[in-house]
């Protein structure tokens, strides 16, 4: 391609060449440029929100420079790419990231302070982009950071939905929902109108026969959708690196309204057409670790893996590689099974479209795919109606029954009059309907399936794809660790902490090698050390004091322990342990003399987080929340010796506040039921100890940072379902404390007992199913524990200080070098200053 260009026109376009800003002056330049003339302002009417408008272009515009260089340098290289399929993406703000990461956010702070900005007021204009429900979207989030700083070339393809997460207001105590329609104004987008692919959907399928007699099937589609890209540059801290993430965004196929039928007076309709296909990328679905089989969601599935396999054919195919090194070229990692069609799709195109033959092509398929699953809970497993798939899908459902077909047989070939065998591992289920298990198509397709922490990658095999494990072996399952980003969940949300680390280590080279925080070990006993560290925590706490302040109106005392759980709220993450430890707590507190009171730690039990709109027994829970809230914070008995807050539309950039700002937080899962956990880690890097239950990550935080730095409690995962099996047959024992907080919320003590039937009698009369009853004595023990651990502080702060010097393992990018290294097969690429 280059060659083709003659000189003096390559010599006038570097001449011209878009180039960076280096300087505050340059940066205050770009920045009154941007706020002249695209926004059409001036000093006399920047507000903040074109404060912050003006600092976000002016930093696109050097992450555009980059990634056209970082781009042009991948395709010409022409090596191993990655791409990371996820339907959410729960970026949070873009702009602190990008000033950290280019490295310039002191420049921007200065360039501002000059105009007449803060720059924190400019950076909290940003709307969060919240594509992504809890851990599942992040977790992607975190994969872009780290692969763009490792250098790896690789994308993310998503969804634009229109509306990311809904905004939580509470009202009355209770959860409302507000539609979250983020798109205004958002800088950090490329529209690509010249990129676009037909999407099909519905029709039937024609069998005909070519010259030689052999089979084929044409797919006629009834609809067609058409997919626009929109790109969001990626940067990478400290590297050239700016990778791309491709967003799909859904629009009528003729581009327009149908204007035959308008012409004909068919308004209606014509406009219908247009929205009908509006609608798939409207909305992301508020439900996390539930799949509930909606038509739409299989079309925004199918919409988007079609998409982007329809992009990465393409950019193959200009390769003029063989098919047979596609695998050699292409990586595809499924996050969940919510891209699973995108196996089915490549073989289609393969055998229907490019015309290759059944094995080559599934050979091909089977060496590209690797499968992240992230949960065990049967409600999550995807499985979809076969009438559905037949009806929207018809070629893909003969493919999943031809892929099914070859499975089996290869199946009974090694275990001969095994049927049971069969029908267990069978993709199609024999229930009425038949339904089509989606995780099973993602393991017989990929060439690797991971879990994202050790026990969970255990559980995996011994349970839901045990009979895979025997038919594959276990060299198919392997297990990576979650991680986090240490440039946003460290330097960007606790930068006091970060620039107190660096000085003690030389500098900042522990964002990128995160296992050099080990030598802050050595300055445990550094008494000025000590006091700089736990200075840094009181101010933070004092701003998330403020943040309290500003949304529930509730003043804390900032002395207090902070006890923090954010999360989704979800039963197996069990806040109702935790409001019932709370109002265990309060009884005891209001049995007390004032003299006893005297000794009491105060404790400010802080929650957020959001409910499924139609999960009740979550809605339940955050009811009880701020029932319990209004009559504690008001009760003079008890004043600051506890205090209830529940922090409304908890989101990525309030994480970033709260994180940093906990003495202990929640992590108390039934055990068996998260498959990883990444606040945990979060909060532990962050200095704040965790109290925990034998689940997920936590068994690998423990392991690191040492036993004598985390309260464990509770059951262990391999005794749950003979205590659940006790619950039914050997009669159920609720536990004595839990029974007196029962007793409470009957009398009213917080207000209607009525409105929380439901959660007292799914554990009293209905099995209590997550052990809530089991743990409590343990749970209440081990928080009286952490009372008088609080009270010598100093040995707390000893704790806070060897448990984040042994965090290294969690960095995010050590989890992307184990995927590039042991699924991928990709290396890293740099990208030098001229393309
Ligand atoms: O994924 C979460 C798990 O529950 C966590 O234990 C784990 O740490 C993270 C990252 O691996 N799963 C989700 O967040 N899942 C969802 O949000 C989700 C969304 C849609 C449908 C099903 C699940």
């Amino acid at each position: 391609v280059e060659a083709s260009i003659p000189e003096p026109l390559r010599e006038a376009w570097r001449k011209h060449s878009a180039s960076e800003f280096t300087s505050k002056d340059e940066f205050e330049r770009e920045f009154v440029r941007h706020i002249e003339t695209t926004l059409a302002r001036s000093l006399y009417n920047c507000d903040e929100l074109a404060a912050y408008s003006g600092t976000a272009l002016a930093f696109r515009d050097r992450l555009i420079i980059e990634w056209n260089r970082t781009q042009q340098r991948q395709t010409f290289t022409d090596q191993k790419r990655v791409y990371y399929l996820s339907l959410e993406f729960l970026m949070g703000r873009a702009l602190d990231n990008a000033m950290l990461n280019v490295g310039m956010k002191d420049i921007a702070r200065d360039g501002l302070a000059d105009l007449g900005f803060r720059i924190e007021d400019a950076i909290s204009q940003e709307h969060d982009a919240a594509l992504g429900n809890g851990g599942l979207g992040r977790l992607a989030a975190c994969f872009l950071d780290s692969m763009a700083t490792l250098n790896y070339p690789a994308w993310g393809y998503g969804l634009r939905y229109r509306y990311g997460i809904f905004k939580q207001e509470i009202v009355n105590g209770y959860q409302m929902e507000i539609p979250d329609y983020w798109l205004d104004n958002n800088p950090w987008e490329f529209p690509r109108h010249d990129i676009t692919v037909d999407i099909q959907f519905y029709g039937h399928v024609n069998k005909s026969y070519d010259e030689d007699g052999k089979v084929v099937y044409s797919w006629e589609a009834g609809e067609t959708v058409q997919a626009v890209a929109y790109d969001v540059p990626i940067p990478g801290y400290r590297t050239k690196t700016t990778n791309n993430l491709r967003l799909w965004s859904s629009k009528a196929s003729s581009g327009e309204f149908d204007f035959q039928k308008f012409n004909a007076g068919d308004y209606e309709s014509a406009v219908a057409d247009q929205q009908t296909a509006e609608t798939i990328s409207a909305v992301l679905y508020p439900n996390d670790n539930l799949e509930r089989g909606k038509e739409l969601r299989l079309k925004q599935q199918y919409f988007w893996c079609a998409a982007s396999l329809y992009d990465i054919v393409r950019r193959f195919k200009k390769t003029k590689r063989a098919w047979s090194e596609f695998p050699d070229q292409i990586a595809i990692q499924l996050n969940d099974t919510h891209p699973t069609l995108a196996i089915v799709e490549l073989q289609r195109i393969l055998i229907d479209v490019e015309g290759l033959e059944w094995d080559e092509a599934w050979r091909i398929v089977t060496g590209t795919f690797g499968y992240t699953n992230h949960t065990v809970l049967p409600e999550a497993l995807e499985k979809w109606s076969v009438p559905l798939m037949q009806n929207l899908l018809p070629r893909h459902l003969q493919i999943i029954y031809d892929i099914n077909l070859f499975f089996l047989q290869s199946v009974e070939k090694r275990f001969p009059n095994d049927r049971d065998m069969l029908s267990r591992v069978s993709i199609i289920e024999e229930s009425h309907p038949k339904m089509v298990r989606m995780a099973y198509i993602a393991i017989i397709g990929s060439h690797k399936v991971n879990g994202v922490a050790e026990l969970h990658s255990d559980l995996i095999k011994t349970t839901i794809f045990k009979d895979f494990v025997t038919i594959y072996g276990p060299d198919r399952f392997t297990n990576v660790t979650n991680g986090i980003t240490p440039r946003r969940w460290l330097h960007q949300a606790n930068p006091e902490l970060s620039a107190l680390i660096a000085d003690k280590l030389g500098g900042y080279d522990f964002l990128t090698d995160l296992t050099l925080l080990d030598k802050l070990e050595a300055f445990v006993d550094d008494k000025k050390f000590r006091q700089e560290w736990s200075d840094i925590k009181a101010r933070n706490k004092l701003r998330l004091a403020k943040l309290i302040k500003d949304v529930t109106g509730y003043s804390v005392n900032p002395n207090s322990l902070f006890d923090v759980q954010v999360k989704r709220i979800h039963e197996y993450k069990r806040q109702q342990l935790n409001i019932f430890g709370v109002i265990h707590r309060y009884l005891s507190l209001k049995a007390m003399t004032p003299e006893e009171r005297k000794k009491v730690v105060p404790r400010v039990s802080i929650f957020g987080g959001k409910a499924a709109p139609g999960y009740w027994m979550a809605k339940s829970i955050i009811y009880l929340i701020n029932s319990v809230a209004a009559v504690v914070n008001k009760d003079e008995d008890i004043g600051d010796l506890l205090k209830v807050i529940f922090i409304e539309d908890y989101n990525v950039s309030k994480a970033e506040i709260i994180c940093p700002a906990s003495d202990i937080s929640e992590h108390i899962s039934t055990a068996g039921t998260e498959a990883s956990g990444t606040s945990n880690m979060k909060f532990v890097l962050n200095g704040g100890l965790i109290i925990g239950t034998c689940d997920g990550a936590n068994i690998e935080i423990t392991r690191e940072i040492g036993e004598q730095n985390i309260f464990l409690f509770g059951n262990l995962a391999e005794d749950v379902d003979d205590l659940r099996h006790r619950h039914f047959y050997g009669g159920f024992q609720l536990d004595p404390q839990l029974k007196r907080v029962f007793e409470a919320i009957k009398e009213g003590t917080f207000g209607d007992p009525s409105s929380f039937t439901s959660l007292i009698s799914s554990i009293e009369e209905h099995g209590d199913y997550y052990l809530v009853s089991d743990d409590f004595n343990s749970y209440i023990a081990t928080h009286d524990m952490v009372d008088k651990e609080f009270q010598n502080q100093e040995e707390w702060l000893a704790k806070s200080i060897t448990s984040v010097a042994r965090m290294g393992f969690f960095s995010m990018d050590r989890v992307t070098n184990e995927y590039a290294d042991s699924i991928w097969n990709v290396e890293p690429l740099d990208i030098e200053d001229e393309a």
